[in-house]
Protein backbone atom coordinates (compact mmCIF):
# COMPACT_ATOMS: atom_id res chain seq x y z
CA UNK A 1 0.00 0.00 0.00
CA UNK A 2 1.50 3.51 -1.23
CA UNK A 3 0.63 6.29 1.73
CA UNK A 4 0.94 9.90 0.40
CA UNK A 5 3.10 12.50 2.56
CA UNK A 6 -0.51 14.46 2.41
CA UNK A 7 -2.02 13.74 5.49
CA UNK A 8 -4.76 15.02 6.84
CA UNK A 9 -3.69 17.03 9.63
CA UNK A 10 -4.11 15.87 13.48
CA UNK A 11 -5.83 17.92 16.17
CA UNK A 12 -4.91 18.70 19.35
CA UNK A 13 -6.91 19.66 22.16
CA UNK A 14 -4.75 22.06 24.60
CA UNK A 15 -6.26 22.94 27.99
CA UNK A 16 -4.66 25.59 30.62
CA UNK A 17 -5.22 25.54 34.06
CA UNK A 18 -3.65 28.13 36.23
CA UNK A 19 -4.39 28.77 39.93
CA UNK A 20 -3.32 29.45 43.23
CA UNK A 21 -3.55 27.86 46.47
CA UNK A 22 -5.99 25.46 45.32
CA UNK A 23 -8.05 28.36 43.73
CA UNK A 24 -8.96 29.08 40.19
CA UNK A 25 -7.55 31.85 38.54
CA UNK A 26 -7.05 31.49 34.94
CA UNK A 27 -8.29 28.58 32.43
CA UNK A 28 -8.22 28.52 28.49
CA UNK A 29 -9.08 25.40 26.00
CA UNK A 30 -8.44 25.44 22.01
CA UNK A 31 -8.59 22.91 19.46
CA UNK A 32 -6.14 23.38 16.74
CA UNK A 33 -3.98 21.47 14.40
CA UNK A 34 -0.34 20.05 14.99
CA UNK A 35 1.43 22.25 13.96
CA UNK A 36 0.27 24.86 15.65
CA UNK A 37 0.21 23.31 19.36
CA UNK A 38 3.47 24.77 20.26
CA UNK A 39 2.37 28.31 19.59
CA UNK A 40 -1.02 27.99 21.29
CA UNK A 41 0.65 26.43 24.48
CA UNK A 42 3.03 29.30 24.64
CA UNK A 43 0.48 31.84 24.03
CA UNK A 44 -1.72 29.97 26.87
CA UNK A 45 1.75 30.17 29.17
CA UNK A 46 1.59 33.61 28.80
CA UNK A 47 -2.06 34.26 29.61
CA UNK A 48 -1.12 32.59 32.39
CA UNK A 49 1.84 33.84 33.67
CA UNK A 50 0.26 37.26 34.03
CA UNK A 51 -1.85 35.77 37.06
CA UNK A 52 0.92 34.83 39.07
CA UNK A 53 -0.30 31.72 39.43
CA UNK A 54 1.51 28.95 42.25
CA UNK A 55 0.74 26.02 40.16
CA UNK A 56 -0.10 25.58 36.22
CA UNK A 57 -1.03 22.84 33.95
CA UNK A 58 -0.93 22.41 30.30
CA UNK A 59 -2.37 19.35 28.70
CA UNK A 60 -2.57 18.23 25.03
CA UNK A 61 -4.32 15.46 24.03
CA UNK A 62 -4.65 14.03 20.50
CA UNK A 63 -8.26 13.97 19.49
CA UNK A 64 -9.50 11.77 16.52
CA UNK A 65 -10.06 13.97 13.67
CA UNK A 66 -12.91 11.82 12.48
CA UNK A 67 -14.78 12.62 15.69
CA UNK A 68 -14.74 16.14 14.84
CA UNK A 69 -18.12 17.55 14.39
CA UNK A 70 -18.32 21.37 12.54
CA UNK A 71 -21.51 23.76 12.72
CA UNK A 72 -21.75 27.58 12.53
CA UNK A 73 -21.02 30.46 15.03
CA UNK A 74 -24.39 32.01 16.15
CA UNK A 75 -24.95 35.67 15.30
CA UNK A 76 -24.10 37.87 17.98
CA UNK A 77 -26.66 40.92 18.99
CA UNK A 78 -25.53 43.01 21.46
CA UNK A 79 -28.48 44.25 23.78
CA UNK A 80 -28.20 48.47 24.35
CA UNK A 81 -28.58 48.18 28.27
CA UNK A 82 -27.30 50.24 31.05
CA UNK A 83 -27.89 48.98 33.83
CA UNK A 84 -27.77 45.26 35.59
CA UNK A 85 -31.85 45.21 36.20
CA UNK A 86 -32.13 45.84 32.58
CA UNK A 87 -30.03 43.40 31.56
CA UNK A 88 -31.16 40.23 33.75
CA UNK A 89 -34.76 41.73 32.60
CA UNK A 90 -33.50 41.02 28.41
CA UNK A 91 -31.93 37.32 29.54
CA UNK A 92 -35.22 37.13 31.43
CA UNK A 93 -37.26 37.52 27.97
CA UNK A 94 -34.74 35.82 25.79
CA UNK A 95 -34.98 32.74 27.94
CA UNK A 96 -38.73 32.96 27.97
CA UNK A 97 -38.60 33.11 23.94
CA UNK A 98 -36.23 30.12 23.78
CA UNK A 99 -38.85 27.88 25.60
CA UNK A 100 -37.34 28.38 29.26
CA UNK A 101 -40.12 28.45 31.88
CA UNK A 102 -40.68 31.82 33.10
CA UNK A 103 -39.26 30.30 37.24
CA UNK A 104 -36.72 29.32 35.77
CA UNK A 105 -34.94 31.54 34.11
CA UNK A 106 -35.74 33.60 36.77
CA UNK A 107 -33.98 31.09 39.57
CA UNK A 108 -31.17 30.21 37.31
CA UNK A 109 -30.33 33.92 37.34
CA UNK A 110 -30.93 34.31 41.59
CA UNK A 111 -28.46 30.47 41.63
CA UNK A 112 -25.84 32.26 39.76
CA UNK A 113 -25.88 35.26 41.20
CA UNK A 114 -25.48 34.18 44.88
CA UNK A 115 -22.79 31.48 44.08
CA UNK A 116 -24.33 28.19 42.01
CA UNK A 117 -21.87 26.00 43.86
CA UNK A 118 -23.20 23.79 46.96
CA UNK A 119 -20.69 26.33 49.07
CA UNK A 120 -21.91 28.78 47.44
CA UNK A 121 -19.36 29.83 45.30
CA UNK A 122 -19.09 29.55 41.99
CA UNK A 123 -18.90 26.40 39.81
CA UNK A 124 -16.28 25.19 37.71
CA UNK A 125 -18.52 23.90 35.11
CA UNK A 126 -22.31 24.78 34.08
CA UNK A 127 -25.61 24.08 35.44
CA UNK A 128 -27.64 21.87 33.37
CA UNK A 129 -31.10 22.61 34.35
CA UNK A 130 -34.60 21.09 32.98
CA UNK A 131 -35.81 24.08 30.98
CA UNK A 132 -39.86 22.90 32.29
CA UNK A 133 -39.39 21.79 35.67
CA UNK A 134 -36.02 23.74 36.93
CA UNK A 135 -34.38 20.75 38.11
CA UNK A 136 -30.21 20.32 38.02
CA UNK A 137 -29.38 17.57 36.59
CA UNK A 138 -25.74 17.84 36.15
CA UNK A 139 -24.21 15.06 38.54
CA UNK A 140 -21.76 16.80 40.54
CA UNK A 141 -23.12 21.13 41.65
CA UNK A 142 -19.73 22.29 42.50
CA UNK A 143 -18.06 20.77 39.41
CA UNK A 144 -21.19 21.05 37.05
CA UNK A 145 -20.63 19.79 33.21
CA UNK A 146 -17.76 21.33 31.40
CA UNK A 147 -17.73 22.37 27.81
CA UNK A 148 -14.36 21.21 26.21
CA UNK A 149 -13.05 20.38 22.82
CA UNK A 150 -14.08 23.21 20.82
CA UNK A 151 -12.62 25.59 18.65
CA UNK A 152 -12.72 27.53 15.42
CA UNK A 153 -11.17 26.65 11.91
CA UNK A 154 -7.84 27.81 12.04
CA UNK A 155 -7.99 29.46 8.58
CA UNK A 156 -10.89 31.82 10.31
CA UNK A 157 -9.42 32.78 13.83
CA UNK A 158 -8.36 35.85 11.82
CA UNK A 159 -11.35 37.13 10.42
CA UNK A 160 -13.18 36.25 13.47
CA UNK A 161 -10.62 38.21 15.05
CA UNK A 162 -10.98 41.29 12.80
CA UNK A 163 -15.08 41.10 12.79
CA UNK A 164 -15.28 41.62 16.50
CA UNK A 165 -12.46 43.90 16.86
CA UNK A 166 -14.54 46.31 14.57
CA UNK A 167 -17.22 45.82 16.97
CA UNK A 168 -15.26 46.94 20.11
CA UNK A 169 -15.39 43.31 21.22
CA UNK A 170 -11.47 42.38 20.83
CA UNK A 171 -11.50 40.64 24.30
CA UNK A 172 -10.96 37.18 24.13
CA UNK A 173 -13.69 36.79 26.51
CA UNK A 174 -15.93 37.62 23.87
CA UNK A 175 -14.28 35.11 21.33
CA UNK A 176 -14.22 32.07 23.33
CA UNK A 177 -17.73 32.32 24.78
CA UNK A 178 -19.10 32.58 21.13
CA UNK A 179 -17.27 29.31 20.42
CA UNK A 180 -18.33 27.79 23.51
CA UNK A 181 -21.64 28.68 22.91
CA UNK A 182 -21.26 27.20 19.11
CA UNK A 183 -21.00 24.37 20.47
CA UNK A 184 -23.44 24.10 23.30
CA UNK A 185 -25.82 25.06 21.11
CA UNK A 186 -25.11 21.99 18.59
CA UNK A 187 -25.45 19.95 21.84
CA UNK A 188 -28.77 17.20 21.68
CA UNK A 189 -31.06 18.22 23.88
CA UNK A 190 -29.57 21.69 24.18
CA UNK A 191 -31.99 24.43 24.07
CA UNK A 192 -30.35 27.92 25.55
CA UNK A 193 -27.58 28.62 27.47
CA UNK A 194 -26.93 31.83 30.09
CA UNK A 195 -23.60 33.01 30.80
CA UNK A 196 -21.54 35.27 32.69
CA UNK A 197 -18.37 35.88 34.02
CA UNK A 198 -16.79 35.09 37.46
CA UNK A 199 -14.40 37.73 36.58
CA UNK A 200 -15.22 41.08 38.95
CA UNK A 201 -14.65 43.09 36.18
CA UNK A 202 -16.08 41.91 33.65
CA UNK A 203 -19.75 42.28 33.70
CA UNK A 204 -21.31 40.98 30.42
CA UNK A 205 -22.75 38.12 29.57
CA UNK A 206 -25.27 36.53 27.29
CA UNK A 207 -28.26 34.59 26.78
CA UNK A 208 -27.81 31.87 23.38
CA UNK A 209 -30.42 29.91 21.64
CA UNK A 210 -30.68 28.47 18.15
CA UNK A 211 -33.24 30.63 16.98
CA UNK A 212 -32.05 34.46 17.90
CA UNK A 213 -28.05 33.19 18.50
CA UNK A 214 -25.82 35.00 21.12
CA UNK A 215 -27.36 38.11 22.43
CA UNK A 216 -24.66 39.93 24.38
CA UNK A 217 -25.70 41.77 27.67
CA UNK A 218 -23.30 44.49 28.53
CA UNK A 219 -23.84 44.82 32.34
CA UNK A 220 -24.75 41.19 33.89
CA UNK A 221 -23.92 41.68 37.50
CA UNK A 222 -22.33 45.28 39.55
CA UNK A 223 -18.31 45.77 39.09
CA UNK A 224 -16.42 44.03 41.87
CA UNK A 225 -18.72 41.20 42.11
CA UNK A 226 -17.02 38.17 42.05
CA UNK A 227 -20.26 35.87 41.44
CA UNK A 228 -20.51 34.03 37.67
CA UNK A 229 -21.50 31.31 35.94
CA UNK A 230 -23.04 29.29 33.38
CA UNK A 231 -26.31 27.49 32.43
CA UNK A 232 -27.36 25.08 29.79
CA UNK A 233 -30.93 24.70 29.36
CA UNK A 234 -31.81 21.20 28.50
CA UNK A 235 -35.72 19.98 26.78
CA UNK A 236 -37.71 17.95 28.80
CA UNK A 237 -37.36 13.63 28.71
CA UNK A 238 -33.83 14.45 26.52
CA UNK A 239 -31.60 11.97 26.97
CA UNK A 240 -28.64 13.50 29.10
CA UNK A 241 -26.12 10.90 28.77
CA UNK A 242 -25.92 12.04 25.27
CA UNK A 243 -26.19 15.21 25.75
CA UNK A 244 -23.01 14.96 28.19
CA UNK A 245 -21.20 13.15 26.45
CA UNK A 246 -20.94 15.70 23.06
CA UNK A 247 -20.27 18.65 25.82
CA UNK A 248 -17.47 16.70 27.39
CA UNK A 249 -15.96 15.15 25.16
CA UNK A 250 -16.52 15.44 21.19
CA UNK A 251 -14.26 17.43 19.44
CA UNK A 252 -16.35 20.76 18.17
CA UNK A 253 -15.15 22.91 14.85
CA UNK A 254 -16.94 25.73 13.89
CA UNK A 255 -16.31 26.24 10.39
CA UNK A 256 -18.56 29.34 9.54
CA UNK A 257 -18.54 32.93 11.09
CA UNK A 258 -21.60 34.51 11.97
CA UNK A 259 -22.62 37.91 11.86
CA UNK A 260 -21.54 40.25 14.41
CA UNK A 261 -23.94 43.17 14.99
CA UNK A 262 -23.22 46.87 16.46
CA UNK A 263 -24.04 48.48 19.84
CA UNK A 264 -26.98 49.86 18.52
CA UNK A 265 -28.42 46.64 18.90
CA UNK A 266 -27.84 45.52 15.09
N1 LIG B 1 -17.91 24.77 30.44
C1 LIG B 1 -18.95 25.04 31.24
N2 LIG B 1 -18.96 26.05 32.12
C2 LIG B 1 -17.87 26.83 32.20
C3 LIG B 1 -16.73 26.61 31.40
C4 LIG B 1 -16.78 25.52 30.48
N3 LIG B 1 -15.76 25.24 29.70
N4 LIG B 1 -15.81 27.54 31.72
C5 LIG B 1 -16.34 28.31 32.67
N5 LIG B 1 -17.59 27.89 32.99
C6 LIG B 1 -18.53 28.47 33.94
C7 LIG B 1 -17.96 28.55 35.33
O1 LIG B 1 -19.02 28.41 36.26
C8 LIG B 1 -17.45 29.97 35.40
O2 LIG B 1 -17.52 30.49 36.71
C9 LIG B 1 -18.44 30.71 34.53
O3 LIG B 1 -18.81 29.77 33.52
C10 LIG B 1 -17.89 31.95 33.89
O4 LIG B 1 -16.65 31.63 33.27
O5 LIG B 1 -19.59 38.56 24.93
O6 LIG B 1 -15.53 34.89 30.71
O7 LIG B 1 -14.58 32.10 32.05
O8 LIG B 1 -18.02 39.51 26.13
O9 LIG B 1 -15.51 33.83 33.69
C11 LIG B 1 -19.06 36.23 28.80
C12 LIG B 1 -18.70 36.88 27.51
C13 LIG B 1 -17.79 35.94 29.52
C14 LIG B 1 -19.56 38.08 27.25
C15 LIG B 1 -17.78 34.56 29.98
O10 LIG B 1 -16.76 33.25 31.56
C16 LIG B 1 -19.02 38.76 26.02
C17 LIG B 1 -16.58 34.27 30.78
P1 LIG B 1 -15.76 32.76 32.69
MG1 LIG C 1 -13.08 32.78 34.65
Amino acid sequence: MIIFAVMESRYYSIRMHAGRDGNHLSGAERLVPQEEVETVAMAMLQRAGEYDPSSLKISVDEVDSDDIVSGALPNLTQVPVSDVRTGREKAIQALLAAGVTADVAVSAIETIAKGASPDGGNMRGAMLIDAGTGARLEPDQARGIRATRMDILPELFPRLEQELEKKDLAHHRTREALILAAKVLAAPGIIAELCWSDDPQYTAGYVAAPGFGYLRIPHMKEVGDPHGGRAFFCMPGFNLESSIRFLEETPFLADRIGLIGDKSGG
